[in-house]
C-alpha cells in the first residue's frame, strides 16, 4: 500500500480511485448537460472566461468529495468554499481546465482532481499523493498515485502505463506552452517563444495545462512550460509526471508555481532549463 505520509485512514490508491470517478462524473455532466446556450461571464481580464458549466461542475465535484470524504478539506478554481478540513487530505479541482477550448467546442479541455497533503495556497508547502486528468471527450483518463506509476486509460479500458520521452536534444524536442489572459503577459511570453523557437523542434498550443502535463507524461511532447498557473491547474498533472519519471519543476530549483512551470523528460530538461532561462533574461520580465 503506497504511503501517503501521515495520512492513516486511507492509502493513495484508494484517492486515486476516488479521484477518477469524480473527474468521470464531472466529465459527464459538462458534456451531456451542455445546454445550446452556455451562460459566460469573465474574471481577470475580458478573455478569461467562466461559464455556468465550470461551476456546476465544481458544485458536483464538492457534493461528491464531501459524500465520500466530509472531513477533507477543498480548493477549487470557481467560487466555493475553500478550506483545509481536518483528515490532512485537501482535494484541488479544476471542474473544466481549457475552458476557453470547452466554449469554442474544441475537444482538449478536462477535468482535473488531486488530492495534496499540506496547504495547497503556498507554493512549496503542499504535495500531491493522488491525482486524475479526464478528457470527456476523447475518454482519456490520465491518474497517478504516489509510488505507484501513472497510466492512461481509455475509453474501452486499454490502461497504458506512462513513461516520458527519453529525447535527449533541445533541438529534437517538441515543446508545449501555454499564454495568459492578460495582454502584457502574452507580449511577453511571446517575446520569450520567438527566442525559443530556433533551437528546438516546434512548439504546440494545446490550450490545457492539465492535458499538457499529461502529454509530458505520455511522451507525445517532450516538454512543457508556462508561467501564471494555479494549483488547480497543475497539482494532478505534476504527480502523473513524476510518476512517469519525469521531471516538474519552477526556475532556478523553485518549486513549480505562478512564476514558472517546467515538465520534462529527464535527458531534455537541464538544457531545457538552460535555454528557457537566457530566453527569459533576454526578454525583460517586469514588462510581464
Ligand atoms: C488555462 C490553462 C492554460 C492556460 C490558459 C488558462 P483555464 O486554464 O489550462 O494552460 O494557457 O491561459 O489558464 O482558465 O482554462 O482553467
Amino acid at each position: 500500500m503506497a504511503d501517503t505520509g501521515f495520512i492513516t485512514d486511507i492509502s493513495a490508491s484508494e484517492l486515486r480511485t476516488i479521484a477518477l470517478e469524480v473527474a468521470h462524473e464531472a466529465g459527464r455532466l459538462i458534456v451531456d448537460a451542455r445546454p445550446d446556450e452556455l451562460l459566460v461571464a469573465t474574471k481577470s481580464t475580458a478573455t478569461d472566461v467562466v461559464t455556468d458549466m465550470d461551476q456546476r461542475a465544481q458544485d458536483l465535484i464538492v457534493r461528491s468529495l464531501v459524500d465520500r470524504r466530509p472531513r477533507d478539506g477543498f480548493l477549487g478554481e470557481e467560487e466555493g468554499d475553500t478550506h483545509l478540513g481536518e483528515s490532512g487530505i485537501t482535494w484541488v479541482v479544476d471542474p473544466i481546465d481549457g475552458t476557453v477550448n470547452y466554449l469554442y467546442g474544441v475537444p482538449a479541455y478536462a477535468v482535473s482532481i488531486a488530492a495534496v497533503t499540506g496547504d495547497p495556497r503556498v507554493e512549496g508547502a503542499w504535495t500531491t499523493v493522488a491525482g486524475a486528468v479526464v478528457n470527456p471527450v476523447t475518454g482519456e483518463a490520465y491518474s497517478a498515485a504516489r509510488g505507484e506509476g501513472a497510466t492512461r486509460e481509455d475509453r474501452s479500458g486499454r490502461l497504458t502505463s506512462l513513461r516520458a520521452s527519453s529525447v535527449d536534444t533541445l533541438g529534437q524536442s517538441l515543446v508545449a506552452t501555454g499564454f495568459g489572459y492578460a495582454a502584457a503577459r502574452r507580449a511577453w511570453q511571446a517575446a520569450v517563444l520567438a527566442d525559443l523557437l530556433p533551437d528546438i523542434r516546434d512548439i504546440r498550443r494545446i490550450g490545457s495545462a492539465a492535458l499538457d502535463l499529461c502529454r509530458v507524461a505520455e511522451g507525445s511532447v517532450d516538454v512543457y512550460y508556462e508561467r501564471g498557473l494555479h494549483p488547480w491547474d497543475l497539482a494532478a498533472g505534476w504527480l502523473i509526471v513524476t510518476e512517469a519519471g519525469g521531471i516538474v519543476s519552477g526556475s532556478d530549483g523553485e518549486p513549480p508555481g505562478e512564476r514558472l512551470v517546467i515538465a520534462a523528460g529527464n535527458a531534455v530538461r537541464d538544457s531545457f532549463v538552460m535555454r528557457l532561462e537566457q530566453a527569459m533574461s533576454a526578454c525583460n520580465v517586469t514588462s510581464d
